[in-house]
Order: structure tokens, then sequence, then C-alpha cells
């Protein structure tokens, strides 16, 4: 995947025009038209971020046996995996335009779109207990509060899913934001995703995701972050030498697609659709869990990366330093936004002290 990723740019814009041609194709099903022009089986696009085996593909394969079981094959789902029709943001762009119906969108690069969706860019935030994460991001409550910011992008917003804690890679450990001063850090593409490094004192680079081994390779960063689950696919530690696991940030992706499509669905489809996302979200929590777990396992027989797990007053200074980009939030998502971050705030205070365990982020 790693050498496939490099020549990845310039087959990008062939396969999104090509895949821009299919917007209009007989498979594109409307609810209005179904009846009259279309016939069985009908083809749903679903575009990753993410290459196979990842957390987002297994998602996919689930969803996708749900709907062409529940259809009796009359829906097939197409899965494209990342690598084969674009960058995250262009992703998005095929999702808006229809091109793909279903899609998978990270706050990372999604928030220059969208800028409340950021809000998940923003370090020591959510809990440090991941069940209570788990149950608020799976809440119809947090989906109802970033229902128009994504409508408005033509978008539905289908749910948010966990990926697991972010972990530093770098070529020394990370320990105190000063560690972090003019580390050539990449980030993912939007501006908030920068400020929450550029809070530590580093140079944000932000960076496509396919880029970012051969430019760590190539020594034009000098670290990344991301779950495990994705440092071990995408090779990540094959040229870093630690792992610093600060646990800064739950990695959130959202699911979504075409609004205007998701709409037109007849009411059987919708609800097929609502159904398998409904059975899907809980196992794709536990799926998270399971290659996270598992491919640490795979780092550690494969490396002998540094792994170094930080304290928890160390964390603190990390926490205190992250607390100035909440600002910078405000500024870029305005008023919609910081209803949102005031809102998430409440949740996870709420839900932490219904919780029977010591985690606690006096925010
Ligand atoms: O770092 C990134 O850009 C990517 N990381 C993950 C775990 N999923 C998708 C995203 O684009």
């Amino acid at each position: 995947m790693r050498r496939l990723c490099r020549g990845l740019t310039p087959l990008l814009g062939m396969v999104m025009l090509l895949l821009a041609g299919c917007s209009d194709s007989p498979d594109t099903v409307t609810g209005s038209d179904r009846d009259e022009k279309s016939s069985y089986p009908v083809t749903w696009r679903f575009a990753l971020e993410e290459i196979e085996g990842s957390v987002q593909h297994r998602y996919a394969l689930e969803l996708k046996d749900r709907i062409e079981s529940i259809s009796d094959g009359n829906i097939v789902i197409d899965i494209f995996p990342y690598g084969s029709i674009g960058t995250s943001l262009q992703l998005t762009d095929l999702a808006r335009e229809g091109s793909v119906h279903l899609a998978f969108a990270s706050p990372g690069h999604l928030a220059d779109v969208i800028p409340e969706v950021g809000v998940f860019t923003l370090h020591y935030l959510l809990s440090d207990d991941e069940n209570v994460n788990r149950d608020i991001l799976a809440s119809e409550e947090l989906v109802q509060l970033f229902r128009e910011p994504y409508g408005e992008q033509n978008l539905k917003l289908l749910g948010f899913v966990p990926e697991g804690w972010i972990v530093w890679t770098a070529n020394k450990p990370l320990k105190r934001p000063e560690d972090f001063d003019g580390l050539a850090i990449r980030t993912m593409t939007s501006e908030i995703a920068a400020e929450s490094y550029r809070a530590y004192g580093a140079t944000p680079t932000p960076t496509p995701f396919s880029q970012v081994y051969s430019d760590l390779q190539l020594r034009r960063i000098d670290g990344q972050a991301n779950p495990v689950f994705a440092i071990e696919e995408m090779g990540f530690y094959e040229v870093q030498n630690t792992m610093t696991f600060a646990r800064p940030a739950q990695f959130v992706t959202s699911v979504v697609s075409n609004r205007s499509w998701f709409d037109g669905l007849p009411e059987d489809q919708r609800e097929w659709l609502e159904n398998a996302l409904d059975e899907v979200a809980p196992l794709a929590y536990e799926v998270q869990a399971e290659l996270n777990a598992r491919r640490l396992e795979t780092i550690r027989e494969n490396s002998n990366i540094n792994m170094v797990e930080l304290t928890e007053e160390e964390r603190e200074r990390f926490r205190k330093a992250s607390l100035p980009v909440r600002d910078s939030y405000a500024r870029i998502a305005g008023e919609r936004g910081e209803r949102i971050l005031d809102r998430l705030l409440t949740l996870v205070r709420e839900a932490e002290a219904k919780t029977p365990t010591p985690a606690s982020t006096d925010q």
C-alpha cells in the first residue's frame, strides 16, 4: 500500500472524472424515479478514507453484508477503499455532488468544509473513559447537533464512529509540550487540526494521508498522529523510532451520504439503511478495539520501536497547553460551533458524573 500511495495522486484526477460521470448512471436510484426508470439491482457506492483491512473497511463490509442480504441482493454496495478514488477531501466532494452515495469524512479534513465538526480535533475534550465517549458519539442528540451544518453542504450525517486513541509518532519521545518545539508534525488538512499542535509549539504540516509515509521517510516531516491500527497498516512505525501514548483525543470519523440521494430513497431502502447503520455502530466499536490491540502487538513483533506512556502529570501539562485552542475553534466555527462545544463538554461532564470510574477531566 505504501508503494501504491506514492503513485496515487496523479491517478486521482482521472478516476474522479470517471466517477463524476457515474452520477447520472442508471444505478443511481432516487426515490421518485425508482419505479418508473430503474431496475434492480441498484448499486450504492461507498468511499473510504482508509485501506482494506482498516476500521472503515470492516465497517463498510458489515454494512454491505446487511444491506445486500435484507434487499435479497437487489442493492449492491461497491466499496472504494482509500487509494482507489481520492484523498479525504476529494471523497467529500464526490459525496456532496452524488457521485458516491456513502462516504467516510473525518473531522480533521472535513473541518475546512464544515468548521463545527473541528470540535473533534480538540485535545483533552472528550472523556478518558472510552465507554463515555462511545455512548456520547452514538447518541442521537449529537447527530442532531450537526444535522444543519452537514445538511448545508448537501451531506446527511449518518453517525460518528470512534476509531481509537490518537498516538504520536516521531523520532524522539514527546513527553512535554516543549518537546514539540519546532517539530514538523503532519496534521490532517484543516486549519483547526493544525491549531492543536501549534499550541504545543510545533510546526504543523497539513498533508494528505497517502503522502505521510514517504514524507516521514524523506524527513520532510518529523512526526504524525494516528490510532495504532493506522500506524501499523500504513507502515508509519517503520520510519519512526518512538510512539508516545498521551491519549490527547479519540480519532473520530463521520459516516455521511449525499443528502439529496438519502432524502429521495424509497421508504423501504431508507429503513434498511438506518437499521443496518444502527446494527453496525456497536460492532464498529468492537472492531476498532480489537484492531488497535492486535496491531500494537504486530508493531511490537516487527520492530524495536520505543513506546512511551505518559503519566497523568505529563498528560495534564498537555491538557493545559491545549485549552486556548478551544478559543481558536470558537473563532473559526462561530456561534453554532461554540454551542456545540459547550454542549459536548456538558454531555461529557454529566456522563462522567454517572460513571463509577476515577476518570474525570475537570474541564
Ligand atoms: O490521518 C488521516 O488522514 C487518516 N487517519 C485515519 C485513521 N483515518 C482516515 C484519515 O484520513
